[in-house]
């Protein structure tokens, strides 16, 4: 099956530090590039899409979505309810770990700061998981989801996000790699004690900053 075969790839790449630049020799394509650009990183206009193979179809009969574990109060959305919630509206890139980078997407959705207002972690919450509709599952730490740019998205320049883009609902994490960017989102857990997602438990950093090239574990 093809996409066994994908994953068998990355992590293999993860155990031999595949794509890790050498910072001294990155070419620098001029101040700007270089300050928006990560490294290793090159510029795509196309928006590539990446998955895992089984792209579920979630209507908005099945959509649902979940806030729960170390919160004050937990909430279980219709489609309905999470589109009724304050709308928010936002531009950022994205930086995907297999080296493609798309600037300037128009994303919109819930700001991750209104959920959170919402729901109220935990003094003790430090870390969330995505759960989505097709099983995968990404961690990231408390505060990198409490940024202003991170967002519920629901559209992309304009338009509903499609199904391959991970529609009705994906996150949107623009400071860490793209596979933090949950599609098909179905649950978000606040937890404790930290644990590895689909990637993270096949070599991929638990953090994942592009600027910092945290690849690989
Ligand atoms: N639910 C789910 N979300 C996912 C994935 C996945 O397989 N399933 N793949 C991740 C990876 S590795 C990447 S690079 C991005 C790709 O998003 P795109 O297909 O919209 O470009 O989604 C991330 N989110
Ligand atoms: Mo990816």
């Amino acid at each position: 099956m093809p996409h066994d075969k994908l994953i068998a790839a990355k992590e293999r790449w993860a155990r031999e530090g595949r794509l890790l630049t050498d910072l001294r020799g990155t070419k620098r394509a001029g101040v700007l590039e270089h300050d928006r650009l990560p490294p290793g990183q090159h510029l795509v206009s196309g928006w590539p899409v990446l998955d895992l193979g089984a792209e579920p179809n979630v209507t908005a009969q099945k959509f649902r979505l979940d806030i729960d574990g170390a919160v004050e109060n937990r909430v279980s959305l219709t489609l309905g309810e999470f589109m009724a919630l304050p709308q928010f509206e936002t531009v950022s890139d994205i930086h995907c770990v297999t080296q493609w980078s798309r600037y300037d997407n128009r994303w919109k959705g819930v700001a991750a700061r209104t959920l959170l207002e919402l729901i109220r972690p935990k003094p003790e919450a430090r870390y969330v998981m995505f759960h989505s509709f097709d099983g995968y599952t990404t961690n990231v730490a408390l505060e990198q989801f409490d940024q202003p740019d991170v967002a519920l998205v629901h559209e992309w320049e304009g338009k509903p996000l499609t199904v391959a883009h991970g529609g009705p609902v994906r996150m949107v994490v623009p400071q860490l790699y793209f596979w933090k960017s949950a599609k098909w989102l179905r649950r978000i857990e606040f937890i404790i004690s930290n644990r590895p997602g689909f990637w993270e438990q096949r070599g991929y950093h638990s953090n994942g900053d592009p600027w910092r090239e945290e690849r690989y574990s």
